[in-house]
C-alpha cells in the first residue's frame, strides 16, 4: 500500500466471466479507457486492462461477486426481465446490476460497487485481525509508559494518527 497523491494505493483484481459475445471486453474497455468497439473480436484466452479509481470513504471474506446484465440498451429485444435477473442474483447472494457498454449506463457504477465491497471487507478484516489489535495494545502500553499524554489531546499522538 504505497502512498500516492495523498491517498493509499490498493491493487484489486476483477475477473469478468460470461458467455461469448455478452460484452465482457467492451465493459472493460468502457471502464478502463472509455472506449466501445462495435466490431470487437472474440477474446482468445484472457485479456488484462487496468484502471485507477478514487475511493472517498472507508470500507470476512475478501471477495465480492456481482451478476451483470449487459446490453440493457437493447430493450426492444430483451430476453431476461430485470426481476428474473434480480431473483437469480438473490438466490446466489450476488449484487445485481444492468449495464450498457454501448451507452455507458452503470459501467463505472458496477465496477465501483465491486471495488468498494472488496475494500470494505479488507478493511474490516484488518481491523479485526489479531496483529492489528496487538499493535493497538502495544501502542497503548507505550503511551502509558511515560510518553507525554497531553500530545494525544492535540491529535499528534493517537492510534488513529498514522
Ligand atoms: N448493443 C450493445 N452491444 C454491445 C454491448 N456490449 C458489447 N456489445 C457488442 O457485442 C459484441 C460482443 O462484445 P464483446 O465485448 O467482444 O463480448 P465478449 O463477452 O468479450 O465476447 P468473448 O470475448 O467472445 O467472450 C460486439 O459486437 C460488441 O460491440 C452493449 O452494452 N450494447
Ligand atoms: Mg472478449
Amino acid at each position: 500500500m504505497a502512498e500516492a497523491g495523498g491517498g493509499e494505493e490498493y491493487l484489486f483484481k476483477i475477473v469478468v466471466i460470461g458467455d461469448s459475445a455478452v460484452g465482457k471486453s467492451n465493459l472493460l474497455s468502457r471502464f478502463a479507457r472509455d472506449e466501445f468497439d462495435h466490431n470487437s473480436k472474440a477474446t482468445i484466452g484472457v485479456e488484462f486492462q487496468t484502471q485507477v479509481v478514487d475511493l472517498d470513504a472507508h470500507c470476512d471474506t475478501t471477495v465480492a461477486r456481482m451478476l451483470v446484465g449487459n446490453k440493457c440498451d437493447l430493450e426492444n429485444i430483451r430476453e431476461v426481465s430485470v426481476d428474473e435477473g434480480k431473483g437469480l442474483a438473490e438466490e446466489e447472494g450476488l449484487f445485481f446490476i444492468e449495464t450498457s457498454a454501448l451507452d455507458s449506463t452503470n459501467v463505472n457504477k458496477a465496477f465501483e460497487i465491486v471495488i468498494r465491497e472488496i475494500y470494505d471487507k479488507v478493511s474490516r478484516k484488518i481491523l479485526n485481525s489479531d496483529s492489528y489489535k496487538a499493535e493497538l495494545s502495544v501502542n497503548r502500553v507505550s503511551l502509558a509508559n511515560g510518553v507525554d499524554l497531553s500530545k494525544e489531546k492535540n491529535g499528534t499522538l493517537s492510534c488513529c494518527s498514522r
